[in-house]
């Protein structure tokens, strides 16, 4: 059988910071490779295993890239997210759906297997809001979730049409420790945990009863990697698997702090903009499919994400 050889797209943003590390801990840190647009990305990515700067607009240095160091499975990770694609909808265009486009013609030719992500954003208003079907409307209203809608459909595409083995997540807001998130409509569940250390208080933008489906970073990699992973005569969902962890809204995690912290203080003053697209968003997705057609099954509730959270970024600010 081929060697798995791993190029990761955008290996200096939120998930490729953490996925890149344990990919190297699966393959073998010289079998994947991490790349980013500049070089000023975690440490960790940079100097354990292959690195090469890349943006993935290029095709040509693509191929040089997947060429160079034979790949043969490509992690897709770069995207504008929702908050900051509203102010940017052409750029979030090209990036989310033209770099995609680019690794799908790629991955057409030179027989490679991708890995898509996408979103609770590809969702819209008319979306049932509580236990959110696999198989649903899709309407949604942000430039971000155009993309991310449109990623799953080219993915089911290039799989039918051409055999490309493209296989996909539809990710929660994803919380983690090591690299911020930016632009996000949930990127509020991540800022919290910084601001409850460092100042005991914290300005949330979104209203404290909006409920949101999230998961930890260490799910969200092991998701990443098992999809990847699974026996693909049991994937019916191929190219876009609702996964969920734990649904929240911010008075819940406001309360939860508080169990670590007693005198910690939340307020909210809702961005209208960043309140509208979370609205327009699912409570919590039912993740049935992913649990049966691979085996899907989340570690981190509320509750032990929140204990590690805390532990882990106060262990880093001694
Ligand atoms: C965002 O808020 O834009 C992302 C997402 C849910 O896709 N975290």
């Amino acid at each position: 059988m081929k060697k798995t050889r791993i190029l990761v797209i955008g290996a200096g943003g939120q998930i490729g910071s953490e996925l890149t590390p344990a990919l190297r801990r699966v393959y073998g840190s010289e079998h994947v490779v991490a790349s980013d647009i500049k070089p000023d990305i975690c440490e960790q990515v940079l100097n354990e295993g292959p690195f090469e700067i890349l943006d993935c607009m290029d095709e040509h240095r693509l191929i040089e890239v997947i060429i160079k160091y034979k790949i043969t499975r490509v992690y897709h990770l770069v995207a504008l997210l929702s908050a900051v694609g509203e102010h940017k909808p052409l750029m979030a265009w090209n990036i989310n759906v033209g770099s995609l486009m680019n690794v799908l013609e790629i991955a057409r030719e030179l027989h490679l297997s991708v890995f898509i992500p996408s979103s609770i954003g590809a969702f819209g208003p008319s979306t049932p809001k509580k236990n959110t079907p696999q198989d649903t409307l899709m309407r949604p209203t942000t430039i971000y979730g155009i993309t991310k809608v449109c990623g799953e459909m080219l993915g089911d595409y290039y799989f039918k049409k051409y055999g490309v083995d493209a296989r996909g997540l539809r990710y929660p807001g994803i919380i983690s420790n090591v690299t911020q998130p930016g632009g996000g409509t949930t990127d509020y569940a991540v800022e919290i945990f910084y601001k409850a250390l460092e100042e005991g208080r914290y300005t949330c933008y979104l209203k404290e009863d909006t409920y949101l489906d999230m998961m930890y970073m260490p799910d969200a990699v092991r998701a990443a990697i098992e999809v990847m992973e699974a026996d693909p005569d049991k994937l019916v969902h191929r190219n876009a698997y609702n996964v969920s962890a734990m649904s929240f809204s911010p008075r819940e995690l406001k309360a939860e702090i508080q169990k670590h912290i007693p005198d910690f203080q939340m307020v909210c003053k809702p961005d209208p903009a960043k309140q509208a697209i979370a609205d327009s968003w699912p409570d919590y997705m039912d993740d049935r499919a992913a649990r049966q057609e691979w085996g899907w099954k989340h570690e981190y509730d509320l509750s032990k994400m929140t204990d590690d959270m805390l532990k882990t970024l106060k262990k880093r600010q001694r």
